[in-house]
């Protein structure tokens, strides 16, 4: 068993530590909550243990998220006008940014931002609205970080073809076979839809999109609204701000924001919200207009629709390979959260038309 309290103990805090407490949904590191007490105020922070079976490299996120923190944390002091919050890296008594336990595993905390929540589905319109805004300005404050500054944590993180070269490998010799109904339909719609893999990185090979910075992993879970207000006011689980392509984030925001279901739903409840779109672009698109290009636009609906259907890919090569990735509360989990992905899908598809349209409209204005 992990000593949780004397790994916070490594850490400066402003106060003495009440308690460490498991907090929380992530799938892939562990997250907890410490408690800390200075007189009569009370403080948060996050503390994690990053995951070394994903992140082999983590001192290159913490490097990442200095930079991340040098670019952004300057902005935000001349912009007053309006919250937003990056989470703040705490330093070890040592004076660094993280503490490698004996095991080789890193930890590290972050500052907690107060007096806001997360959801777990959206709610309203106004708070789609409000994801994409959140997104947007998030973009907005890391599209002119030379991209260069940042290591590549996670290689092949959102490039869907080597998802499905991987997933191609693991299904002609699963280490985990499984002939059941939900995975014979996963096998059949990857078959399907294999071609369509390539349109974001072809699109990046002709120049059409541009590698840049981007959060990653920007599902509504990793989006802070404000407790009083309802406005997004920080982007958190900023492990995967690395180089890729803004419409990996564009394509994960809204499979995440639009399917309100959520990932583990019941199948016949999960269908793609229009409406959650159209909000969600409308919050996003005026934060990026300076510096999007055509196709930038052009790409948006074959993002969400890819994105969809890569975590389908990944969550159902996870459920063959033995579920080693994705963490899973129940046997079977990532084959039913790959069946919803692929149902999202077929629902982005039926409404190719409309999302087009929402985001031609949007272009104009
Ligand atoms: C993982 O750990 P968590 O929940 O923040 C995954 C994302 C997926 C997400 C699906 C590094 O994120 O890409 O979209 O699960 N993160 C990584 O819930 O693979
Ligand atoms: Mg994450």
């Amino acid at each position: 068993m992990t000593d949780l309290a004397a790994i916070a103990r490594q850490f400066v805090f402003p106060g003495e530590i009440l308690f460490v407490r498991e907090y929380g949904t992530g799938n892939v590191n562990d997250t907890y909550l410490v408690r800390v007490t200075g007189g009569r105020t009370v403080l948060d922070f996050i503390l994690q243990r990053l995951n070394p079976a994903v992140f082999p490299e983590p001192e290159r996120i913490m490097h990442n998220l200095r930079v991340l923190d040098d670019h952004v944390r300057p902005k935000l002091l001349v912009r007053s006008n309006h919250r937003w919050e990056l989470p703040a890296i705490i330093p070890t008594r040592r004076g660094t940014d993280y503490y490698r336990e004996h095991d080789g595993a890193l930890w590290r905390v972050q500052t907690f931002i107060a007096d806001t929540e997360n959801f777990a589905t959206i709610k309203s319109e106004a708070q789609a609205e409000e994801a994409g805004r959140g997104l947007g300005f998030f973009h907005g404050l890391i599209h002119d970080l030379p991209v260069h500054l940042l290591h590549d944590t996670l290689p092949g993180f959102h490039v869907t073809p080597g998802y499905l070269a991987h997933y191609t490998v693991l299904a002609a010799d699963p280490p985990r076979p499984d002939l059941s109904t939900e995975a014979l339909f996963c096998h059949r719609f990857i078959a399907e839809q294999q071609e369509g893999g390539e349109v974001l990185e072809a699109a990046r090979a002709r120049g059409e999109l541009l590698p840049c910075p981007i959060h990653g992993d920007p599902k509504l879970a990793n989006i802070l609204f404000a407790h009083d207000t309802g406005q997004a006011v920080s982007l958190i689980d900023l492990d995967t701000v690395k180089p890729g392509l803004l419409h990996y984030d564009i394509g994960d925001c809204l499979r995440s924001c639009c399917n309100p279901a959520g990932e583990d739903a019941d199948l016949a409840k999960v269908s793609f919200n229009l409406a959650y779109c159209g909000a969600i672009l409308r919050g996003y698109l005026p934060q990026v207009a300076s510096f999007f290009s055509p196709f930038d636009y052009q790409y948006i609906h074959d993002a969400v629709h890819l994105i969809a259907f890569e975590l389908g890919v990944r969550f159902f090569s996870d459920h063959l390979a033995g579920d080693i990735y994705f963490r899973i509360r129940r046997p079977g989990q990532n084959l039913h959260r790959a069946t919803v992905q692929f149902a999202l899908c077929r629902s982005i598809e039926a409404q190719e038309t409309e999302i087009r349209k929402i985001v031609r409209d949007l272009q104009k204005t």
